[in-house]
């Protein structure tokens, strides 16, 4: 474990609070303690204490105190945490005295967690787990955050790494210890198969839906459709508040306006966007421009027409992971087309009233569905960044390529798996090659 300073940090949010709790981490930790309160302090135990300025004896507050000695902590450090009165006037003072002691000194962002990754306490997916689980807005949210930080992506990064690794490890000996009666005949076919069943089982994971990603940034929901049809008042009633100008005039809305929505626990961003039609207006067309954009990069597409006046047909085409609810708005007004037939059977229109709020219930349900499907679609889904699936699939690629590629030398087959352990190793932190020789020296009896 390699030595620091001692850091200290608020570890609980600003503003006024019951409590309030400052981490320290380092060497000096205990001896920080020794001076704040008098005393026996014992490992993993809370005490109530009263604190003391180091320097001046002043009394400071009534404290929870806890002391987790390294490695077993957080960081992996000697760790203390006092739970203070969470004041201003308090937090001030106890963090003067903290920082009063010789050794000391505040943390930088992110460096309790730096550290605990320094000590191996915490792999780079773990670290993204925390951050996801603290920014964390929704249930399901919540749920996939702490699956990974409980080592979902993790575990099997590290496996697949292990079989690269040993893949490798006989590709080398192809190589180095050609001589050697230990490396069969078969080890060629047999690699084969192995390189072919890790790619499977990477490219499976990989057809996930992106259900990870999804649900970590959330459902991107983008109302379209003509103008003046309601969409605007839409997305007011969704959000329960008066988010985008509603008018009706043709053509109010030109900017995308984004809403972010907890719709049964599911995370979603909802876009109100500009009305469709060619209008000659140059401000109006960018506006159009920016919501046939939007549609592109949509997960679910809102499809909303005016009830009131002749359909405007659907006819953009969406792609295999896109999903499409047609509404049918206003129809408060002509209650003869409230409840209109499905025109297409694959995709069954919704009346909706964004006055009223009428049907609001089966399109919030219809969105929850969809999201449910994505769920499940990727069940298991342990991707949940953009920097993992980048990584996995410039593995598939590669390993596509020694596959296919019959004349390959074993010297280029090895450099291609030295790179893709590399890449798998990228994703967790852990870049050494010593597992590798292990391998080699486990399996064959080299060097007798
Ligand atoms: N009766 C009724 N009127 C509605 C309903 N939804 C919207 N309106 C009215 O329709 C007009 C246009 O509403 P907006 O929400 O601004 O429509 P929009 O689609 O955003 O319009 P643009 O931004 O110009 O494309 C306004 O006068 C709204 O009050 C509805 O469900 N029932
Ligand atoms: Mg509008």
């Amino acid at each position: 474990m390699a030595v620091y300073d001692t850091i200290y940090a608020m570890s609980s949010g600003s503003g006024r609070a019951g409590v309030a709790v400052i981490r320290v981490s380092g060497p000096h930790s205990k001896d920080l303690l020794q001076q704040l309160c008098s005393g026996e302090i014992q490992a993993r135990y809370a005490h109530l204490k009263t604190l003391t300025h180091p320097k001046s004896g002043d009394l400071l507050d009534q404290a929870l105190v806890l002391w987790f000695p390294a490695p077993g902590s957080f960081t992996g450090e000697d760790v203390a945490e006092l739970h203070i009165h969470g004041g201003g006037a308090v937090i001030a003072a106890v963090m003067e005295a903290v920082g009063s002691v010789s050794g000391l000194r505040m943390a930088e962002a992110g460096e309790f967690t730096r550290r605990s990754f320094y000590n191996g306490k915490l792999d780079l997916t773990g670290i993204e787990a925390i951050s996801d689980l603290v920014a964390a807005e929704t249930d399901q949210q919540r749920r996939q955050a702490l699956a990974q930080m409980r080592g979902g992506l993790s575990d099997l990064l590290n496996q697949w790494r292990d079989r690269l690794i040993h893949i490798l490890a006989y590709v080398e000996a192809g190589i180095d210890f050609s001589d050697e009666e230990d490396v069969g005949d078969d080890v060629n076919r047999h690699m084969v198969t192995k390189i072919l069943d890790l790619k499977n089982q990477i490219a499976v994971h990989l057809n996930d839906q992106r259900a990870g990603e999804r649900l970590r940034d959330g459902l991107q929901v983008v109302i379209a459709g003509p103008a003046n049809a309601g969409k605007s008042s839409l997305l007011n009633g969704l959000a329960k508040r008066d988010v985008a100008i509603v008018s009706e005039q043709a053509g109010t809305t030109r900017d995308v306006i984004e809403v972010h929505l907890d719709l049964n626990g599911f995370p979603v961003t909802v876009s109100d966007t500009a009305g469709l039609r060619d209008c000659g207006d140059e401000i109006e067309e960018e506006g159009v421009r920016r919501a046939r954009n939007k549609m592109r990069a949509a997960d679910i597409i809102l499809w909303t027409t005016d009830g009131t006046i002749k359909e405007a047909p659907f006819n953009f085409l969406i792609d295999s992971d896109q999903s499409l609810i047609r509404l049918r708005n206003k129809c408060d007004i002509d209650s003869s087309r409230a409840c209109p037939k499905s025109e297409a059977e694959d995709c069954p229109i919704l009346a909706i009233s964004a006055k009223t709020g009428a049907g609001f219930d089966r399109l919030i349900d219809s969105i929850t569905d969809i999201a449910l499907t994505i769920q499940s679609s990727g069940e298991n889904a342990v991707i949940t960044r953009a920097r993992h699936r980048e990584a996995l699939m410039r593995i598939v690629d590669i390993l596509s390529k020694v596959l296919d590629t019959s004349d390959l030398a074993d010297e280029l087959i090895a450099e291609n798996l030295r790179i893709c352990t590399r890449e798998l190793g990228r994703l967790t932190g852990r870049v050494d090659v010593e597992d590798l020789l292990d391998v080699i020296f486990n399996d064959f009896c080299v060097g007798k």
